[in-house]
């Protein structure tokens, strides 16, 4: 995308900080598209003919980050077919959370305005995914997977907000809060950020 012509918004936060719900407030209130890389990766796993259904499965179920061509292909597709209908302002949560998808997507798609990033306890985020593990038929939302994703959020995908934090570019905010409590933050850091 050439300079301006389209705004782009991280969220990013551990596993079960709050990324899709609180995006899902946004999108409602101001009308974002909002792209969750995993839930696009999900979509295109159970796509018919999909080549990469297998290794996108077997990627999640470990915890591990899914190769970033693949990733930032289904990104930049979503935000072409969003453009297209004249929609270009982005939230993208779940992504990036590996230094390369950082850098390749930056240089090659577009550059993020700023990152909200959801600061969680993990033992918060722990009770909040085996909760939901017991209705959401997330093939990560079990014990052996959480652990394996807190530990690839830890190693690998930290990294990228002490980048981005370098730059400046970071808006950290507390996960433990009621849902409404967090989104006040959120929606206060918008509007510092945006005006
Ligand atoms: N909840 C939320 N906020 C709450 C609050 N304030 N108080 C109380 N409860 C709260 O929330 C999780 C649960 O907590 C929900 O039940 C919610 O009601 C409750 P949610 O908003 O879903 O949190 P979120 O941060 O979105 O959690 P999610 O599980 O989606 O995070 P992950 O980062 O683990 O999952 P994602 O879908 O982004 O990625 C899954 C996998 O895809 C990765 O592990 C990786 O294998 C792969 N992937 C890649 O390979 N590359 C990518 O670029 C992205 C993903
Ligand atoms: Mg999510």
């Amino acid at each position: 995308f050439q300079d301006g012509e389209v705004s782009v918004i991280f969220i990013l936060g551990g596993p079960g900080s709050g990324k899709g719900t609180q995006s899902a407030k946004l999108v409602s209130d101001y009308g974002f598209i909002h792209l969750s890389a995993g839930d696009l990766l999900r979509a295109e796993q159970k796509r018919e003919g999909s080549k990469y259904g297998e290794l996108i499965a077997k990627y999640i179920r470990e915890g591990n980050i899914v190769p970033q061509e693949v990733t930032i292909a289904l990104l930049k597709q979503a935000m072409q077919e969003a453009v297209a209908k004249g929609q270009n302002r982005f939230l993208i949560d779940g992504f990036p959370r590996k230094m390369d998808q950082a850098e390749i997507f930056e240089a090659e798609v577009a550059t993020s305005a700023f990152t909200i990033f959801f600061e969680c306890p993990e033992q918060v985020m722990l009770e909040r995914l085996l909760e939901r593990g017991k209705t959401s038929g997330r093939t990560d939302d079990n014990i052996e997977s959480i652990k394996k994703r807190f530990r690839t959020f830890v190693e690998t995908s930290y990294p990228v907000v002490e980048y981005f934090d370098k730059q400046g570019k970071v808006v950290k905010l507390r996960c433990d809060e009621p849902v409404d409590v967090v989104y006040q933050h959120v929606q206060d850091a918008i509007k510092e950020k945006m005006t």
